[in-house]
């Protein structure tokens, strides 16, 4: 039997990886799979609580929401050695073999994030518009090569000066970053969106049904 399929979801603090596994676990599991979580924070579990508290019981029963605190550099627990993160996701496969995907939230990392082949089948990299303009055009393996990169809180687009000396705006230029996107990673999907105004989350659900669970 195919062993459940890992999504690893990787970028930098803050840049709204938990909340994306807050958005999309209630549209995942009402489509009918079964969804567990690996939180990865350096220090703490607290991703693991809040994600156990914002969901409820009603969406996802808390044992399949596991923390775990790395107390090492958040990408060599992902991509470097991942033997704790393999470990956590063979357990909960083993104690749950109803599961269809498990989401592996990385801690916040930097634009040298990626996830070993070893524990992620598909991999989700992150950035924030608050971060600036130009995240997009310095590249990085996530920006490169991660299978769907996501751009969330865009809501913060005009609020957000400009990065890049020659833009047409002042504040961040979301029509460079998109064509900064195309130019980067020409053959794999990018998706500008909003957690906070829940806009673009179904296309992140349509793109991991088609690209991850159905492959
Ligand atoms: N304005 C705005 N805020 C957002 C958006 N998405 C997330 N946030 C907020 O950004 C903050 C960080 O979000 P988290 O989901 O904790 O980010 P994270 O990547 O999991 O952070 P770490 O695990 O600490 O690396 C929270 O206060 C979120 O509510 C968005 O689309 N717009
Ligand atoms: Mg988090």
């Amino acid at each position: 039997m195919p062993r459940t399929v890992r999504i690893g979801i990787g970028g930098p603090i803050g840049c709204g990886k938990t909340e994306l596994i807050e958005k999309l676990v209630p549209k995942l599991t009402a489509l009918g799979y079964k969804v567990g979580i690996l939180s990865n924070d350096v220090y703490s579990k607290e991703d693991a609580r809040r994600m156990a508290v914002r969901l409820g019981e009603k969406v996802i029963d808390k044992d399949l929401i596991v923390g775990i605190e790395t107390g090492l550099c958040p990408h060599t627990a992902v991509r470097d050695d991942p033997s704790m993160n393999v470990n956590a996701a063979d357990q909960l496969e083993k104690e749950h073999p109803e599961l269809d995907l498990i989401l592996i939230e990385s801690g916040g990392d930097n634009v040298t994030l990626t996830f070993s082949p070893r524990l992620a089948d598909f991999f989700i990299y992150m950035i924030d518009v608050a971060s600036g303009d130009k995240t997009i055009r310095k590249g990085g393996l996530g920006i490169l090569k991660a299978d769907l990169l996501i751009v969330n809180k865009i809501d913060l687009a005009p609020y957000v000066a400009t990065t890049i000396p020659d833009s047409t705006t002042k504040t961040a230029n979301l029509d460079l970053m998109r064509e900064d996107a195309e130019k980067m990673r020409p053959d794999k999907p990018t998706i500008f969106l909003s957690l906070k105004e829940e806009t673009g989350i179904d296309e992140v659900v349509d793109i991991i049904r088609e690209k991850a669970l159905f492959r």
